[in-house]
């Protein structure tokens, strides 16, 4: 399987998150795709390409242009108030107060952002936008003609994507990179798209810019956000709304669940996704369902995740997998390479 990775991706790093209480340092540091790179190349997984620059268009396909106008100038209005520390907003607009946009950058951090997990640094925004690249290079091998096609390919993106929606970023997300890519397939041609989410949080972004399609079906297995980041959407009433309802499928599950459980929702969602037929498949790849991520809690060895891969195949239409999350860095190229070589594998 062919990778896709931009060695920009470490541009973002050195920031904290609060934790408990503290500032710590982010558990989504760079050595996470170093290591899955290592293995990548260790393992023979296949070519490993730099990503083209397919610039903002279809960046501005999935987020709206204030938000995309905010995050490539926060560092420098958070800098120009003198701060030196990674950005963190300490003020939202929750309930009974009002979602205006004020002028002030630590107003604006909590308007744009849902959490206090995810720092912005001077390089954030070069990053993020070379992850969309990257994500938007694997899905257009996809769409390619003659030599340049794939059956399937490997966006290693970081950072990661999944729970920033349109206008709004958070969980260590900035830019949705399996959206854009989703989006991307469908103006390339895809009639329906499914977008596959594995990783172990709920990918509240994704669900949210395609919760109104019907073109788009969405798909979660996570951790049940009641007990569970981001708590506050990935519950398994959220259907879909309007032309999109029935096109939006959360599967929660309880905390510490192992691979019984979470393949029998893998079973469903495949069965829901062969009823789509979708011409294109993208998977947000997350790793963090390991039994030894520090941040999940669920118990998948890895062996687990090649089991997945397989069934992944069996699907058999053009897949993006698209690097979301995993924290045990130790394992995170085993366990990540492992769902592409089940992957390839079972694809003869
Ligand atoms: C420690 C609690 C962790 C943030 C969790 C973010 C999860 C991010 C992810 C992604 F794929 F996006 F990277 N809170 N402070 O794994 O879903
Ligand atoms: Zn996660």
């Amino acid at each position: 399987m062919l990778t896709v990775y931009s060695e920009e991706h470490a541009l973002h790093a050195g920031g904290a998150e609060l934790n408990a209480g503290a500032l710590v340092p982010s558990y989504e540091v760079p050595s996470r795709v170093e290591v899955i790179l290592a293995r990548v190349r260790s393992a023979g997984l296949g070519p490993v390409v730099a990503p083209e620059d397919h610039g903002l268009g279809p960046v501005e396909r999935v987020h709206s242009p204030r938000f995309l106008e905010f995050l490539s100038t926060a560092w420098e209005q958070w800098h120009a108030c003198g701060h030196r520390e990674a950005a963190l907003p300490q003020i939202w607009p929750s309930r009974h107060l009002r979602a205006v946009e004020p002028d002030n950058i630590v107003g604006k951090l909590g308007y744009y952002c849902f959490d206090a997990s995810t720092p912005l640094v001077a390089g954030t925004w070069r990053a993020a936008y070379a992850a969309a690249q990257v994500a938007l290079s694997a899905a257009g091998r996809l769409a390619s003609q003659g030599a340049r096609r794939e059956r399937a390919a490997f966006a290693l993106c970081r950072p990661p994507g999944h729970h920033a929606a349109s206008d709004l970023y958070g969980g260590y997300c900035f830019l949705n990179n399996a959206a854009i890519a989703a989006q991307a397939l469908r103006d390339a041609g895809a009639a329906r798209v499914a977008v596959l989410d594995v990783d172990y949080h709920h990918g509240n972004g994704t669900q949210a810019i395609f919760y109104d399609r019907s073109d788009v079906l969405f798909l979660s297995l996570h951790c049940e956000p009641r007990t569970e980041f981001p708590f506050f959407l990935g519950y398994a009433d959220e259907r879909g709304a309007g032309e999109g309802e029935g096109y939006n499928v959360n599967y929660p599950l309880p905390r510490g669940s192992d691979f019984g459980a979470w393949s029998e929702a893998l079973e469903d969602a495949c069965r829901r996704i062969e009823r789509h037929a979708p011409d294109a498949l993208v998977i947000s790849l997350g790793v963090d369902t390991y039994k030894g991520d520090p941040v999940g809690s669920f118990r998948l060895e890895s062996a687990d995740f090649a089991t997945y891969g397989r069934r992944l195949a069996q699907l058999r239409r053009p897949t993006v997998f698209v690097m979301e999350g995993g924290y045990a860095v130790e394992e995170i190229g085993i366990n990540a390479v492992n769902v592409l070589q089940g992957f390839d594998e079972a694809s003869g």
